[in-house]
């Protein structure tokens, strides 16, 4: 099925006829891969430069950790830690911006400064969030997770097929969306790998990952450095790049347009080599 889906992202327009890569800019003193690394909002612009010219269609913003145990924020320290980087991502380097948010006054904030996108793993369940979605106008990634980032991996259960209760929820999500008056042309959908998920969820996921595609709204996927690299081959956050790159193949095979990432050349060569497969074979 040859899928034209061209996404509106503010001022800014996103091809998803073929499958990209979305770069992850931590802004958090404690997340789990970078720890502490761009704090700096000087080295924020630099590494998000870097990601640009490696091939990332967009950069994703992202001030809070959601790491099970990390301290919660205020609303206030997320604007700080954001907004500057964001205003600058796009004059100097005129970016295409995705900020990480569930808060409401963050997507506002971040959508005035000329953010394209927003990424809310929490669906836009917050008091509010929906609302501030919609007033942005832009594209919104929906995130399938139980419970919150705190006591999601306690003990994931679901009753009967992983990828049927997210396509369920996704699907339920996106329909609660579009009665408030959210655009399903403006949904983007993701099935949140790692998040309530046990290992085998996530594997289970991936391979069914076409049970997603099916709801018709390009699928954005992130894999990467992520436990279920970590536990399936026992390898360190730092050496999970290959495995990663496996996953992100298989992503892309399945339907997948968008793909969230820490390493970005590495994963445009793949995803670059394995749509070149794909095309060719014109089964995409
Ligand atoms: C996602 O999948 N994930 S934040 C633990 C890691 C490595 C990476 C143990 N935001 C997603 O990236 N947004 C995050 O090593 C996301 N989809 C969308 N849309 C978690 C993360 C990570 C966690």
């Amino acid at each position: 099925m040859q899928t034209t889906t061209l996404l509106e992202c503010g001022s800014r327009r996103l091809d998803l006829s073929f499958p990209r890569v979305m770069g992850i800019l931590n802004v958090t003193p404690d997340s789990f891969s970078d720890g502490g690394y761009h704090l700096d909002i000087g080295e924020a612009v630099r590494h998000a430069e870097q990601m640009l010219t490696q091939g990332a269609a967009v950069i994703d913003v992202g001030g809070e950790s959601t790491r099970p145990g990390a301290e919660p924020v205020s609303v206030q320290q997320e604007l700080d830690r954001v907004i500057p980087v964001i205003e600058r991502l796009i004059q100097e380097l005129d970016a295409l911006v995705s900020v990480d948010t569930s808060t409401p006054e963050v997507m506002q904030e971040a959508a005035c400064a000329g953010a394209g996108m927003i990424n809310d793993v929490r669906g836009l369940r917050r008091e509010g969030a929906l609302q501030a979605a919609i007033a942005a106008k832009v594209p919104v990634c929906l995130m399938h997770m139980l419970g919150e980032p705190g006591d999601m991996q306690d003990a994931p259960h679901y009753d009967g097929a992983v990828e049927e209760q997210v396509a369920a929820f996704l699907e339920r999500r996106m329909a609660e969306c579009e009665a408030a008056g959210l655009g399903r042309d403006r949904v983007i959908l993701d099935p949140g790998f790692g998040f309530a998920k046990t290992v085998e969820h996530n594997l289970r996921l991936l391979d069914r990952l076409a049970d997603i595609e099916r709801l018709g709204r390009p699928l954005l996927v992130g894999m990467s450095r992520k436990s279920m690299i970590g536990k399936t081959l026992g390898r360190s956050v730092e050496e999970r790049l290959p495995g990663g790159l496996a996953l992100a193949v298989m992503a892309v095979e399945r339907g997948a347009r968008l793909v969230r990432v820490h390493d970005v050349q590495a994963h445009v060569d793949a995803v670059g080599m394995a749509w070149a497969v794909l095309e060719e074979g014109s089964r995409k």
